[in-house]
């Protein structure tokens, strides 16, 4: 299964390594045949090198829109050598065959983080370069086909071992990876024309994201994992970047971004908002006058919990919200911008992360989620579900007074962001109880009015901050019960969908423990 690597074309866009690669082929007697400017930097190292306009008698034209797409270099790359007819063609038509394709393509995915006008990233797209790619994994048998800077050293030991052939187990592995990169690349394209052109129907979406971080490991030690970017270039964890600490986790990722997509809720321009995360649910959500502020209120929702926890910020990190964030262990801070005071007093602690990103990501965008299940792909739009004063409408005999409103609707985008079944427990623009990931609504009104109590005792206070309370539920209450326990928890009024086919006995319910409900007709599911 070795096959001979006599006579290689090379037409890379990153010239990282290339003359080095052709210093180590021309050694080992390989013909070089390359494009335009990879021709040129092998010609200028003083190699020889047979320009591929040469090969094919045509010149490289259109802007070199045209200089690989040639049946000398595809015939080149697709003959099967044990083939007679194919043997005989080449012949006839004076095709040379060609077992080494070194190639990485126009970078697109570069040109589209910059965020390059739309000729542009036209001109970006490669379609020689992926058309050779896919000819020569085709006809792995014989060729072999590099497609990853990375992996020229790999080559290089390949043909050392075996005396300047490549063993079938390599070519077929590297025509794999060849594979993912063509498909990849093809879905970046589809996907930023899919933005330009504000295509938003999952069923009209590809799949694949470009390689950002391998990590250690996924969500347990023993599962493995890496980290993309889908190429849209929105603010967020992947786009982030990260000043100090340890490189950060499967499971930091999954939390930041809960974190930093619940805080782009509210807009920086109106108020400081912090959310504080635990494994992906909220223990803390918190408007305020500052950030110190809004921080502190967070923070006071679950004391315990917020321990090992990731802080998202809606604006710039300043020193004294830095000050009171290092009191206790943190994994992650995650901001739009920091400033350099608030910089120096987390270098203080070697261990906390921060991320700093150019903006908020847009929580009305209408990008996509994507859960893998088993044998296939489940992928939806993102929950941009908004509600405001005007689509809410009152159940009950009493009407939430505009100090609950306001409360009523924070409850309610925390909500969102809350694991069903959600309750959440809301006083003064604060999270004051969160209760998530019940499997009956009842239990997550029972269990965030108990981490409530809990709270108040620790601290010292009179009473659970749940007394005089605004409720959200994420979905409608099937029965009564888990709106009398919000009633019992001091909640004097509920936000909710509504829908169900109970629901005059929860409102019936409310009118009796004299609480004030509004509907808001949509529901946040969140699984
Ligand atoms: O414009 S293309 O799609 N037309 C082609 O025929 C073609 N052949 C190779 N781009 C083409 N390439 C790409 O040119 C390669 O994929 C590579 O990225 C680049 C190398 O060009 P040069 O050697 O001139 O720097």
């Amino acid at each position: 299964d070795l096959y001979p690597v006599r006579r290689a074309l090379l037409s890379v866009s990153d010239k990282t390594g290339l003359v080095d690669l052709g210093k180590a082929l021309a050694a080992r007697g390989v013909e070089l045949l390359s494009t335009g400017g990879s021709a040129k930097a092998l010609r200028d190292a003083g190699l020889d090198v047979k320009d591929v306009a040469e090969v094919t008698g045509f010149p490289e034209m259109m802007d070199g829109r045209v200089k690989t797409l040639h049946p000398k270099v595809h015939g080149g790359l697709l003959a099967l050598r044990d083939n007679d007819d194919h043997v005989k063609a080449m012949a006839d038509h004076s095709i040379l065959g060609i077992d080494l394709l070194v190639v990485n393509l126009y970078p697109f995915e570069a040109a589209l983080a910059r965020g390059a006008e739309y000729d542009e990233m036209i001109e970006n797209i490669d379609i020689g370069g992926p058309a050779m790619i896919r000819a020569s994994a085709k006809n792995h048998g014989f060729v072999t086909t590099v497609v990853d800077v990375e992996d020229y050293d790999a080559l290089l030991e390949e043909l050392e071992t075996n005396d300047g052939q490549t063993s079938y187990a390599f070519r077929q592995k590297l025509a794999q990876i060849a594979y993912a990169r063509t498909g990849a690349y093809d879905a970046a394209v589809s996907n930023w024309m899919a933005d330009a052109l504000g295509e938003t129907a999952p069923r009209r979406r590809a799949f694949a994201g470009t390689i950002k971080q391998t990590l250690r490991y996924g969500e347990n030690p023993h599962q493995s994992a890496a980290f993309y970017t889908d190429g849209s270039n929105r603010p967020g964890v992947a786009t982030a970047t990260q000043h100090q600490g340890k490189e950060l986790s499967y499971n930091n990722i999954n939390d930041t971004d809960a974190a930093f997509e619940l805080v782009a809720e509210f807009d920086p321009a109106e108020t400081a908002a912090v959310a504080i995360i635990k494994h992906a649910n909220p223990c803390g959500v918190a408007k305020g006058a500052t950030l110190l502020e809004a921080y502190k209120n967070a923070f006071d929702c679950d004391r315990t919990s917020a321990f090992g926890g990731i802080v998202a910020l809606n604006k710039e990190l300043d020193a004294e919200t830095a000050e009171a964030i290092v009191e206790i262990f943190t994994e992650v801070v995650i901001a739009p911008g920091a400033t350099d005071e608030a910089k120096a007093i987390f270098a203080k602690k070697k261990n906390l992360r921060l991320l700093t990103t150019d903006g908020l990501p847009n929580v009305l965008e209408a990008s996509h989620t994507v859960r893998q299940v088993a044998g296939g792909l489940l992928v939806q739009n993102k929950d941009a579900g908004f509600v405001d004063m005007d689509d809410l409408k009152v159940m009950t005999k009493k009407a939430p007074t505009p100090e609950q409103m306001k409360d009523l609707l924070f409850a309610w985008k925390v909500a969102k962001h809350v694991k069903s079944n959600a309750i959440v427990y809301v006083k003064d623009q604060a999270t004051v109880g969160v209760g998530a990931g019940q499997m009956s609504r009842l239990d997550s009104a029972l269990i965030a009015a108990a981490k409530s109590k809990r709270m108040a005792d620790a601290m010292g206070l009179d009473e659970p901050l749940t007394i005089g309370s605004a409720v959200a539920s994420d979905a409608f209450f099937p029965f009564a019960d888990g709106l009398l326990e919000a009633a019992a928890a001091g909640a004097t009024c509920v936000i909710q969908p509504g829908g169900s086919m109970r629901d005059q006995e929860v409102i019936d319910a409310a009118d009796e423990a004299g609480i004030a409900m509004v509907f808001t007709g949509m529901r946040h599911f969140r699984h």
